[in-house]
This record gives C-alpha cells, structure tokens and sequence, in this order.
C-alpha cells in the first residue's frame, strides 16, 4: 500500500506542492501549525526516522538543503525558523512516511512543553 505521501508524491492526491524534484517532494500542512508550515518528503517510502538507511545519507542531506532554500523563498530564513521530524508513537508520528516539518512565519514559543511523564520525575 502507497503511503498518504507517496500519493501526493506521485499527484494521485491533490496538495499545494511548493518544490519537486527527482529526490523530495514539499508541500504545504493541510493542518498549519504556523503561518509557514511546508513538509519535505523523500519520494521514496522511508516509514521512520529509525528506517533511514547508511545509504541515504545524502537523500536526508538533501531533504535540509531544500528546507534550507524554502526557508529563504518563504521569506522566514533571517528571523528563523523550526525544523522538525517525529518519530513513531512518542514522537507524535501520524504519517509513517519520513518527513521535516518547516515552520515558522511568528515566534515558535518553546521547542517542546514539559511532558506529563517529564512532569512526574521533576
Ligand atoms: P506527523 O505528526 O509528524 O506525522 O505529521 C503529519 C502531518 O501531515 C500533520 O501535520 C498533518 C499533515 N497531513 C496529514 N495528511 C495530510 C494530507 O493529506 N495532506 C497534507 N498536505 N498534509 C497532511
């Protein structure tokens, strides 16, 4: 079964695609978290974090440097931005197709809340 990301990837699913090529894909969140709120995806099915092979290491790289150059057309590079990428259940992961999560576009507050389990050991 194709992945939700797959689809959008191969435009079987209708997304605002702001960048493709021949190794990712970014589009816009359909639910923004900020006023600038794009995911990068690789084309290619990688569930997790924890599935990222040796050998994509360059694909991962290059998955930063669009992140880095939509920052920039996106007009947030300079008063910065948050890059993000949950892993499975504690990380908050909904779709299992590895993607960054780019916002910004406002001040982003802090990096992560305390957690109730966090909350339990202090
Ligand atoms: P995560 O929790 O890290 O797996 O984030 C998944 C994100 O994917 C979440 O912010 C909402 C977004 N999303 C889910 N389904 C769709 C979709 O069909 N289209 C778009 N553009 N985004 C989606």
């Amino acid at each position: 079964m194709p992945t939700l990301f797959e689809r959008i990837v191969n435009r079987e699913l209708p997304a605002d695609i702001v960048h493709q090529d021949e190794r990712v894909t970014a589009f816009r969140d359909i639910h923004p978290r900020a006023p600038v709120h794009l995911l990068i995806v690789p084309n290619k099915a990688i569930a997790t974090a924890n599935d990222i092979a040796d050998e994509d290491e360059a694909l991962v790289g290059h998955m930063f440097t669009v992140a880095r150059d939509l920052a920039k057309r996106e007009g947030i590079a300079e008063n910065g931005y948050r890059l993000i990428i949950n892993c499975n259940a504690h990380g908050g992961q909904e779709v299992y197709h590895l993607h960054v999560h780019l916002v910004g576009g406002t001040p982003l507050g802090p990096m992560i809340s305390p957690s109730k389990a966090l909350r339990e050991v202090l």
